[in-house]
């Protein structure tokens, strides 16, 4: 069983925190996290986010700052910058973004006016909140027009993509998405996007680390915008990047400082360097495909036990289950695996007749129990888990939980996760 970190100074200052710190610490390291936005950090990743880079305000660019002191953060975020630009092969590189929402702001800020039109996938078809959703600033300061899937495949419908496109005329177009278990098409989007003449912007949030190892095709050269969070696949702290061509460099810059924010957070840029150097590394490559083989070996074991996958299955790190045909709604599912040990969440599925806070679907992926070093050799138990967690729920069988969650501590054991400690 692993032991909690020690926080010598945070103990001492604040027992109270230090003991939730601790308690999640043993929560991540005796469950099974299937959540697929979530990850573990490396050590060195963790290392940088506390460190007093976090005391320095630095406003501006690299050699541009309204504040004198920059010798070594500079360095730092020059770092991170030329990182990004090497591992995606991009020519711009902007590692402000305090998160995926202002990242996806600023591209608004920077290519759209208030009231301008956008087109971006629908939120309950598997896209986010900020490609224009109603709820969300972007579909209400925004004209959000929306796209989706095919009812028969649940794969997006291009045709529907390119009508709306022509008939709506965008100012922009966002593609990529947060429920989606499929390869995206970059080439068909910028397609699209250049005929009626839109910034097409590639949200890779979920799939960064598949494209920086070569488990998923890349969105360069086909748009002009890729947006990213760098704490998912990617495997870095909480954070995000902008990249773009040299000819939206500018637009992009300013957009996200002065226009949206104000001094970037150090602490967070450099472990955004330390995790684009891991990502670099030879290994990063076997670790993205090694996300795809398990998220593959899990939807084949999940649809030999009669699981409807929306798609039918995946191409990348992500599988949306249906539990519609097993009577059993998804908030009950994901809460009753909860108690399970295993931590997934309820989620959508298309065209879903049940309300977003109570769907039909739970959302689960491999990023972290790839980290942790789980093959597909473990994935037809981690189906079994899920599998009995499921029927246990419909049952209200707390005692087969309990159960499972021993069986699931067991095996994490096994699977020290990085970041954590060792007993
Ligand atoms: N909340 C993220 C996710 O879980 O996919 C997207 O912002």
């Amino acid at each position: 069983m692993s032991q909690p970190l020690s926080h010598p100074a945070l103990s001492a200052a604040d027992p109270e925190l230090a003991a939730l710190v601790g308690a999640e610490e043993q929560l991540q390291a005796d469950t099974l996290r299937l959540i697929p936005s979530e990850n573990y950090v490396s050590a060195a990743v963790l290392e940088a986010t506390g460190t007093v880079l976090q005391n320095k305000y630095s406003e501006g660019y690299a050699g541009r700052r309204y504040y004198e002191g920059q010798q070594n953060i500079d360095q730092v975020e020059t770092l991170a910058v030329e990182r990004a630009k090497a591992v995606f092969g991009v020519e711009h590189a902007n590692v402000q973004p305090y998160s995926g929402s202002p990242a996806n702001l600023a591209a608004y800020l920077a290519f759209a006016e208030p009231g301008d039109t956008v087109l971006g996938m629908a939120l309950p078809m598997g896209g986010h909140l900020t490609h224009g959703w109603g709820v969300s600033a972007t579909g209400t300061w925004f004209r959000g027009v929306q796209y989706g899937v095919r009812p028969d495949s649940a794969l997006i419908d291009f045709d529907e993509v390119r009508d709306l496109a022509r008939k709506e005329r965008p100012k922009i177009i966002f593609c990529g998405g947060t429920a989606v278990p499929r390869t995206i098409d970059f080439a068909a989007f910028g397609e699209i996007a250049r005929e009626v003449d839109a910034v097409l912007v590639a949200d890779i949030a979920h799939i960064a680390g598949l494209i920086a190892g070569g488990a998923h095709p890349s969105p360069v050269p086909h748009a002009d915008v890729i947006s990213t969070t760098t704490h998912k696949t990617l495997r870095g702290p909480r954070g995000a990047m902008l990249m773009s061509r040299a000819s939206h460099a500018k637009a992009v810059d300013k957009a996200v400082f002065p226009g949206l924010q104000g001094g970037p957070h150090n602490h967070t840029t450099a472990a955004i360097a330390v995790a684009l150097r891991e990502a670099a590394a030879p290994s990063f490559r076997d670790y993205a495909h090694a996300v795809v083989a398990n998220a593959k070996a899990l939807a084949e074991a999940l649809l030999a036990r009669g699981y409807d996958l929306v798609s039918g299955g995946t191409d990348n790190h992500l599988v949306l289950i249906d539990l519609t045909s097993k009577e059993v709604p998804g908030k009950v599912a994901a809460k009753a695996l909860d108690r399970a040990g295993i931590v997934v969440n309820y989620n959508t599925v298309p065209f879903d007749p049940r309300k977003p806070f109570d769907p039909s679907g739970i959302r689960i992926g491999t990023p972290s129990l790839t980290s942790r070093g789980l093959g597909t050799d473990r994935m037809p138990l981690v189906a079994e888990w899920i599998d009995r967690g499921v029927q246990a729920a419909a049952k209200g069988d707390e005692d087969a939980l309990t159960v499972i969650r021993g069986e699931v501590a067991e095996l994490m054991a096994a699977y020290p996760a990085p970041g954590l400690p060792t007993a």
